[in-house]
Formats: C-alpha cells, sequence, structure tokens
C-alpha cells in the first residue's frame, strides 16, 4: 500500500539551486528568487523558480491579456455589464466571427472585427510561447522537441481558426470564444459535414487520442510499480541486470512478448501526441474544402454501407435548394 498513492513519496532537497549556466542570458538575467514550497514538493519538485521572463515571455503574456481581456469585455457587455449575469451566463456568453456576408474582409467591430483582433492577439501569444520554450530549450543546450509537440497543437488550432477559413472563403466558418459556444460549433460542423465519424483523420486523431492515454497509463504504472526498486531514477538501466529496468522491460515481455526500452517509451509518446492533432488537422482542413459530406463519402469508398434500396438516395442536404451554401 506504500506505492499505492498520488501524492510524492520521498522528497529529496538539496540546497536551493539556481541551476546550470545558460549559453548566454539573454535579454534578463534569470530571477534571483527561489524558494522551497512543500506542498509543490507533493506533486513535483519542491524547489520554486528562479522563473526567466524574457521579452518573448513578457510579449506572449501581454497579448494573451489583451485577447482575453477582449473576449471577456465584449461578454460582459453582453450582459450590460452586469456581474452577477456575467457569472451566471459566463459558461453561454460567447464571441462570435463575423457572418458569412462578411467573407474575409475586415467587419465592423461590433460585427466580428472584435473576434478578428482577439484571434490575432491570442495567435500572437502564441507563436511568442513557442519561441520562448524554442529558444529556452536551445539555451539550456537541449533539443527542441517540447516546441515542436506544442507545434503539432497550434496546427491543429491554425487549421481550426485561421487555415481552413481562409481556404473557405469566410471568417464565419471559423470556431467561436466561448465555453459552451465552441462545444456547439464543434457539434455543428460534425452535422453539417455529414457526421465526422466518417472522417478517417477523425478516426486517427481518436486512436492517438486513446492510444495516448493507454500508453501513459503503462507507462506511468510500470515506473510506480518498480519505485521500490528505484525504477523512477532511470539511470537504473544501465547497471541493467537485476535492476528496476529490467524487471519493468520483463514484466512486458512476459505479458506481451515485447517490451518498451527507457528510450523508445518516450519516442512512441511523443509521436502518439503529436499525431493527434497533427491527423485531426488534416481531416479538419479536408472539410469542406475537399469533402462536404463524409457520411457520402464513406458511402462511395465502400466504408459505410448505403441505405437499402427502398429507401429513397440519399443527397447531400447542402446541395439542395434552401441548403447552406
Ligand atoms: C488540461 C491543460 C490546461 C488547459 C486548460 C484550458 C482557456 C479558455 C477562454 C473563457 C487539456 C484553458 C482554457 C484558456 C478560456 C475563454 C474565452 C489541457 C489541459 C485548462 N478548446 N473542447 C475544453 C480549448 C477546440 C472540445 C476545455 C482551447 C476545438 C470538447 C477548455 C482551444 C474542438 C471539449 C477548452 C479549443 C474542441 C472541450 C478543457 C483552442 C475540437 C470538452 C480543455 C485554442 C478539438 C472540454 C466545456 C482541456 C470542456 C473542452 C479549451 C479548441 C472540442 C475550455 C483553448 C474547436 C468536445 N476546451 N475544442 O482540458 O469541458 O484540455 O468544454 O483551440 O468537453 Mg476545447
Ligand atoms: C484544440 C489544439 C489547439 C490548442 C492549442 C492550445 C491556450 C490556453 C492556457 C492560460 C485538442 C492553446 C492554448 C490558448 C492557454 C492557459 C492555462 C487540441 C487542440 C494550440 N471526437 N471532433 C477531435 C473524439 C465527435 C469534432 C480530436 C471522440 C462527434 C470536430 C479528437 C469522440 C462530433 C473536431 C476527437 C468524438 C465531433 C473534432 C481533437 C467520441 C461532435 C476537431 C484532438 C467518442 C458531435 C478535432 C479531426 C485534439 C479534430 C476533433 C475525439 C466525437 C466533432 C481526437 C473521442 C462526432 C469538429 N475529436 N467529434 O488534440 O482534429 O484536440 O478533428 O464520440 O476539430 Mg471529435
Amino acid at each position: 500500500m506504500d506505492y499505492q498513492n498520488i501524492f510524492t513519496r520521498v522528497q529529496v532537497r538539496g540546497p536551493l539551486y539556481a541551476g546550470v549556466a545558460a549559453k548566454d542570458q539573454g535579454a534578463f538575467q534569470r530571477g534571483e528568487t527561489s524558494f522551497f514550497f512543500y506542498w509543490a514538493g507533493k506533486l513535483g519538485d519542491a524547489q520554486i523558480g528562479p522563473i526567466y521572463l524574457g521579452y518573448l515571455g513578457v510579449a506572449s503574456i501581454v497579448c494573451f491579456v489583451v485577447a482575453f481581456e477582449i473576449v471577456g469585455l465584449n461578454m460582459l457587455a453582453q450582459v450590460n455589464w452586469d456581474p452577477i449575469q456575467f457569472v451566471r451566463q459566463l459558461f453561454w456568453l460567447a464571441l462570435e466571427p463575423p457572418a458569412p456576408k462578411y467573407g474575409l474582409s475586415i467587419p465592423p467591430l461590433a460585427e466580428g472585427g472584435w473576434w478578428l483582433m482577439a484571434g490575432g492577439f491570442l495567435t500572437a501569444s502564441i507563436f511568442l510561447w513557442w519561441a520562448r520554450m524554442y529558444r529556452r530549450a536551445r539555451q539550456l543546450g537541449m533539443g527542441t522537441h517540447v516546441a515542436w509537440a506544442f507545434a503539432a497543437a497550434i496546427w491543429l488550432y491554425l487549421v481550426l481558426g485561421f487555415i481552413r477559413p481562409i481556404f473557405m472563403g469566410s471568417w464565419s466558418e471559423a470556431v467561436p470564444f466561448g465555453i459552451f459556444p465552441h462545444l456547439d460549433w464543434t457539434a455543428a460542423f460534425s452535422i453539417r459535414y455529414g457526421n465526422l465519424f466518417y472522417n478517417p483523420f477523425h478516426a486517427l486523431s481518436i486512436v492517438f487520442l486513446y492510444g495516448s492515454t493507454l500508453l501513459f497509463a503503462m507507462h506511468a504504472a510500470t515506473i510506480l510499480a518498480v519505485g521500490r526498486y528505484g525504477g523512477e531514477r532511470e539511470l537504473e538501466q544501465i547497471a541493467d541486470r537485476g535492476t528496476a529496468s529490467e524487471r519493468a522491460g520483463l514484466f512486458w515481455r512476459w505479458t506481451m512478448g515485447f517490451n518498451a526500452t527507457m528510450e523508445s517509451i518516450h519516442r512512441w509518446a511523443w509521436w502518439f501526441a503529436v499525431l493527434c492533432p497533427l491527423t485531426g488537422g488534416i481531416g479538419i482542413l479536408l472539410t469542406g474544402t475537399v469533402v462536404d459530406n463524409w457520411y457520402l463519402w464513406a458511402v462511395n469508398h465502400g466504408v459505410a454501407p448505403a441505405y437499402p434500396g427502398y429507401v429513397p438516395p440519399t443527397v447531400d442536404p447542402a446541395a439542395l435548394v434552401g441548403g447552406a451554401r
């Protein structure tokens, strides 16, 4: 039972440590302040700081705050600046993109202009944060794997709110800001394009989403299970025989005949996580641009059965008179 705990049991503490010297300090010095926080040590490392905030970090935070304020103030305006209604209706409030009649032009502020501006600032913030991650990794002499994994998520974000709307010729195709409104958009998108379940890239994205949780669970469980032999100190694999790592590998060879290595498990995890938004973005980009109705696409490609002969032929509802676009 000792080891069945969601909290870290052991807090190994050296003296406060600012970390290795960076190749070049960048625009700002690394902060001076660091301290121990016992409860942080229950979840991760107990040392907080010193934090590095360069130009990129500060600029990113400023852009994020501007985007967040634009969204928040628009929502507040929608409830007549009533703070109580703002809190009550927060999850349902939205800042919507421009109407289809504006295409890709710049609309008046109250009719989608604020949406465009918030999106611009949010995107700038995300790009700046990406550059910060890239540069901080380089400064530490690390690889840039974190930045490239983040780039995969940014790809899906850009497809949803920028690239696909441009291909479709209208900002109205993009996602609104808002908690439930963005879910309504997601459901409406699926219905409008003939059920996203028939989009093979949506399926692939789900494979990697589910696969990521499975891998994460297997990896985490394996390492915790050999924690009593020091398995979380991955150094052990160097000694190999009789170690925690050997037991962990042997467990999987016994149960499935094949095991990951300390290196490969992290490569699998990286690829599973990255491929989720990567394939997803491809699927969204194809929707409405190349494929108008995924159900009919699936019938045409023998993926889904057509309705039996006595049912009148299925037509794409979007192609009917009065159908959208
Ligand atoms: C746990 C790391 C922490 C991140 C958090 C999110 C904001 C937004 C802004 C009020 C795992 C911070 C949230 C800064 C506040 C305003 C205006 C990451 C963790 C805690 N979604 N989505 C959520 C975003 C899309 C979908 C929650 C963002 C697509 C479904 C949160 C984007 C589609 C469900 C959220 C984005 C889609 C959610 C929890 C961008 C298809 C849920 C997210 C920028 C992919 C779940 C009420 C989470 C929910 C949920 C944020 C895009 C579908 C608000 C920032 C358009 C089906 N989404 N989402 O934990 O509870 O992520 O919704 O692309 O069921 Mg979403
Ligand atoms: C959104 C990447 C962008 C995020 C970034 C983060 C900030 C926050 C934070 C201050 C998540 C920016 C962060 C701004 C700052 C702080 C704290 C990643 C994002 C850059 N689907 N579906 C997926 C399932 C259905 C639909 C993917 C399952 C229905 C649409 C995923 C089911 C309909 C889209 C997935 C299901 C539908 C998706 C998302 C089941 C609705 C997408 C992967 C069991 C009725 C998206 C190809 C991801 C996609 C997507 C899962 C059902 C619609 C695998 C399990 C049929 C429109 N769906 N879905 O990583 O890529 O998202 O599709 O029913 O656009 Mg789906």
